[in-house]
């Protein structure tokens, strides 16, 4: 088979960046590991930055979005017993939306064959030749055989745990890493939430999150050890320490348990984003911890950069952007884990840390509910920074 693209991985990255090679007019193959069905119910992200929702708007498949996202115009921050609201509004002119990732997934997928898009599921890449060549090939398996795809250019759209940058070699990249003492139990709860926004809670028991996925349905987060044992964890014990932690009252209403897991908290780079003609986007090349609710935003920022440079290069037959691809993402991406980073280090109880590190973690909270600049900082942040394409 031969395409222009070859994308591996039908996540955020891959299936946006098909969507929006397709109009420019660029042909891409999609190849998926899974199955359609459990990439449009795979439970993860659940915020979308300003730009994430404008492209989705303006590239065409933002219609179910805006009907059922929830705008959010500001989020709260708990500790030492008090709240405080951060006004995305009134400090940046944005917002934030919340809307699922499965739900991004199932909207791209919908729109990508409704044009005729190639996707192909139960497809998983093995191997790649010739990638710093100008036709690079990829070795998948579909239907128990073994099929081959001729491309331009791959795109590495697979997730932490791929093979895209794995088939670099480690001579070329260079990987930077933090893994955190701690990790996320999230549950996504039938029941009302509490709040209208989101809630971030610093609290001696360690860090707590409420959000949401609709009216009906709570997706709440408590800070648990990177072992934890779900089975030492029954629904009780969760809301026991949701209640404790977010000091909400009877407005945290409890309800059955539909989804509990328990996600590791990592920052990770690998550098460069871009090995011949295979470029990497999205979790294959760099995770942040989800503190910052920005994974999903910065798959999309990637391939934003890419189709611009595919673009130019298929038209214009011009390399510019195509050659600042991993320095634009590069310094995009460390911003976004400076902020993920920075929230997880101040909302989280690090195991060891002494009273001294507590009443810093407090100062820094205090501060940025009584300093306009730096709740401002924390907004423009938290809505998304731009990109700086500097041709
Ligand atoms: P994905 O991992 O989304 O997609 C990669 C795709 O490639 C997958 O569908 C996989 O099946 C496929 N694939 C892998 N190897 C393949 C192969 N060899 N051949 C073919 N296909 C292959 N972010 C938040 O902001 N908030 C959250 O609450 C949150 N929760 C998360 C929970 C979990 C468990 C994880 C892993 C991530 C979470 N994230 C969260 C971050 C998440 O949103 C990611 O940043 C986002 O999914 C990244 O999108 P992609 O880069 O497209 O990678
Ligand atoms: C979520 O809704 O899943 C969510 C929200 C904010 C975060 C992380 C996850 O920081």
């Amino acid at each position: 088979m031969h395409t222009q693209v070859g994308i591996v991985g039908a996540g955020p990255a891959g299936l946006f960046l098909s969507h929006l090679l397709h109009l420019e007019g660029i042909e891409s193959v999609v190849l998926e590991a899974h199955t359609r069905h459990y990439i449009e119910h795979r439970v993860r992200a659940g915020v979308l930055e300003h730009n994430t929702v404008e492209l989705m708007k303006n590239t065409g498949v933002g219609d179910r979005l805006l009907r059922e996202g929830l705008a959010h115009r500001g989020i709260e921050l708990r500790f030492a017993g008090r709240a405080h609201r951060i006004d995305f509004e009134e400090l940046t002119g944005r917002s934030i939306t919340v809307y699922a990732q499965q739900e991004v997934v199932k909207d791209l997928v919908a729109a990508r064959l409704a044009a005729g898009g190639q996707i192909i599921f139960e497809a998983e890449a093995e191997g790649f030749d010739s990638i710093d060549s100008r036709h690079p090939r990829i070795r998948y398996r579909h239907n128990g055989e073994q099929r081959e795809i001729l491309c331009d250019f791959i795109a590495g759209c697979d997730g932490f745990h791929g093979i895209t940058r794995a088939s670099i070699p480690a001579s070329s990249l260079t990987a930077y890493e933090r893994t955190y003492p701690f990790a996320w139990l999230g549950i996504l709860a039938q029941s009302a939430p509490a709040s209208e926004e989101l809630i971030y809670a610093n609290h001696d028991h360690g860090f707590a999150l409420l959000s949401m996925r609709s009216p009906e349905i709570s997706r709440l987060y408590i800070q648990c050890n990177p072992d934890e044992d779900l089975a030492a964890w029954p629904d009780a014990r969760i809301w026991e320490e949701l209640h404790t932690r977010l000091n909400l009252g009877a407005e945290l209403i409890e309800g059955p348990v539909l989804q509990k897991n328990v996600a590791p908290m990592r920052s990770f780079v690998a550098e460069p984003m871009r090995f011949g003609n295979l470029f990497l986007a999205g979790d294959a090349a760099h995770i942040v911890p989800a503190t910052g609710a920005k994974g999903l935003n910065l798959a999309v920022a990637d391939v934003r950069v890419l189709a611009a440079g595919l673009a130019q290069h298929y038209r214009h037959n011009r390399h510019e952007l195509l050659d600042l691809y991993s320095g634009t993402c590069l310094g995009h991406a460390w911003k976004v884990q400076r902020f993920s980073w920075w929230m997880t280090s101040m909302l989280h109880r690090f195991p060891g840390d002494n009273a001294f590190d507590h009443r810093r973690q407090l100062a820094e909270l205090d501060y940025l509910t009584t300093s306009r600049a730096a709740a401002q900082s924390l907004a423009e942040n938290y809505v998304g920074l731009d990109v700086s394409m500097n041709v």
